[in-house]
């Protein structure tokens, strides 16, 4: 049975990360908000943490509708991606909107952000990186490219990967975090990077999006340490495979 102070604590915890809820992890939606609907039916946003990994937009046509329910439903965070960072830059920066375009940015989207403050400010203070308590590590890549924003003797990498995305989103960085951002996936293959990024970050395992995998359910590997929840949702995407399942993408995060 619980004693009174500890289930204070655990009030306490809910109330800032919703952490007495189960995990519901969300891969890159892309735009697709009918397929991302699809995929949240069977999960009440009252009954879980919901966790967005982030290319909330570009290639599908409803990137800014993405980024308002994500931001609108209950108990969810959400966190960065390189297509985020490059709507940013094209919307600080106009020379950068035929680049945006290229990877999938859609002009209707951008005019609709740039008519939205509040909601610019909210994608600038998105983290990059999400621990839970149970020492999970959410990221948007699946591979230690964050690494590049700090010097490595930091004591808490996570907290300081953190704060340097930040300023760069507001300080005219954006291209920086772009590069980083759009690293390919190197976990899945690489185990002594994944073993020494988890030792890095005091994580027992990552969970990823970015690249989409092929499997019908999120794709595991190294025995659970890695964990990678894009599953090509959008119709929109350039790599989507037609009949791709939506549970590929949106799943509950096993213990
Ligand atoms: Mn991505």
């Amino acid at each position: 049975m619980r004693t009174g102070a500890p289930r204070l604590a655990s009030i306490l915890l809910s109330a800032l990360a919703s952490s007495d809820l189960p995990v519901l992890i969300v891969g890159d939606v892309h735009g697709d908000l009918e397929r991302l609907f699809a995929a949240l039916k069977p999960y009440p946003a009252e009954r879980w943490h919901t966790i967005f990994l982030g290319d909330l937009v570009d290639y599908g046509a409803f990137g800014v509708g993405a980024l308002r329910y994500s931001r609108d439903r209950a108990n969810t965070d959400v966190i960065l991606g390189n297509h985020e960072v490059a709507m940013l830059c094209a919307l600080r920066d106009p020379s950068r909107v035929g680049f945006w375009i290229s990877v999938g940015g859609q002009p209707h989207d951008l005019e609709e952000l740039r008519r939205d403050e509040p909601l610019q400010e909210w994608m600038r203070e998105r983290p990059a990186l999400l621990e839970l308590a149970d020492r999970s590590l959410i990221q948007h890549c699946g591979n230690d490219a964050y690494l590049e924003l700090i010097s490595i003797a930091e004591e808490d990498p996570v907290a300081a990967i953190n704060q340097r995305a930040n300023d760069l989103l507001h300080s005219g960085g954006e291209s920086l975090l772009w590069d980083l951002l759009s690293s390919r996936n190197v976990f899945e293959n690489q185990s002594a990077r994944l073993e020494r990024w988890l030792d890095l970050t005091h994580s027992r395992r990552v969970v990823f999006g970015h690249r989409p995998h092929r499997s019908s359910r999120p794709e595991i590997y190294h025995g659970g340490k890695a964990i990678n929840f894009d599953g090509g949702l959008s119709r929109s995407h350039r790599l989507h495979q037609r009949g791709s399942a939506l549970a590929a993408s949106v799943g509950p995060l096993s213990d």
